[in-house]
């Protein structure tokens, strides 16, 4: 089994990446973000819930999201492997992963964090604002999601440097480049299928 965490900043491009990595390596895809968003749109107690902090751009508490990662990875007991997409997103999230995956026998094999300047992110969330709809991507709401990803998310990097799980890779190039990037390093691991 071969577990990838994609990490990086609100509009670094993790679920646009992830799309491409599902498709040439067939890993399954677990994207918190998609997942609050379908409970957000069913009116779900949790969606109602997990609105409440999604429209400010903060951070979804963490016993939530864990909660809902732990019984996706049970759906997909034959999987290749697991791309996490937004997750974890705190300290608490990435100890709670790592104490999950070990119990299930495996672990986390490499954490790509895509590295785009601060300009270019908000660049891109106001673009897709315009056509998604989206209600966390209008300017204030984006400044605080940028500023909880330096509060609460940007350690999530240190911890998985300490275990030499971490590479950085530039994400400010356009779609098809950034992919050969990750791919250079995922080849390393795993053969596209
Ligand atoms: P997410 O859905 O995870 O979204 P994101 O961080 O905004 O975006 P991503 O990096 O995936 O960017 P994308 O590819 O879409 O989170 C939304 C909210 O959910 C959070 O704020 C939080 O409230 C909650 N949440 C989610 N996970 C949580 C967790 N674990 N714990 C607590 N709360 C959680 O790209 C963005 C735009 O850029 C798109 O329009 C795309 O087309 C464009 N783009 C991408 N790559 C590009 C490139 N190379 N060049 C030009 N444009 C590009």
């Amino acid at each position: 089994m071969f577990n990838l965490i994609l990490f990086g900043p609100p509009g670094s491009g993790k679920g646009t990446q992830s799309i491409n990595i599902v498709t040439t390596y067939h890993l399954q895809h677990i994207s918190t973000g998609d997942l609050l968003r379908d409970e957000v749109s069913r009116q779900t107690p949790l969606g109602v819930e997990a609105r409440k902090y999604m429209d400010q751009g903060l951070l979804v508490p963490d016993e939530v999201v864990i909660g809902m990662i732990s019984s996706k990875i049970d759906e997909s007991p034959d999987a290749r492997g697991f791309i996490f997409d937004g997750f974890p997103r705190t300290k608490a999230q990435a100890e709670a992963l790592d104490k999950l995956l070990e119990f299930k026998g495996t672990e986390i094999n490499l954490v790509l964090a895509m590295e785009v300047p601060e300009e270019e992110l908000t660049r891109r969330l106001i673009g897709r604002g315009e056509t998604s709809g989206r209600s966390d991507d209008t300017e204030e709401v984006i400044t605080k999601r940028i500023k909880e990803y330096h509060s609460k998310t940007e350690q999530v990097a240190s911890h998985y440097y300490a275990q030499g799980k971490l590479e950085r890779v530039k994400g400010d190039g356009n779609i098809n480049d950034t992919f050969k990037l990750l791919s250079k390093e995922i080849d390393k691991y795993l053969l596209p299928v």
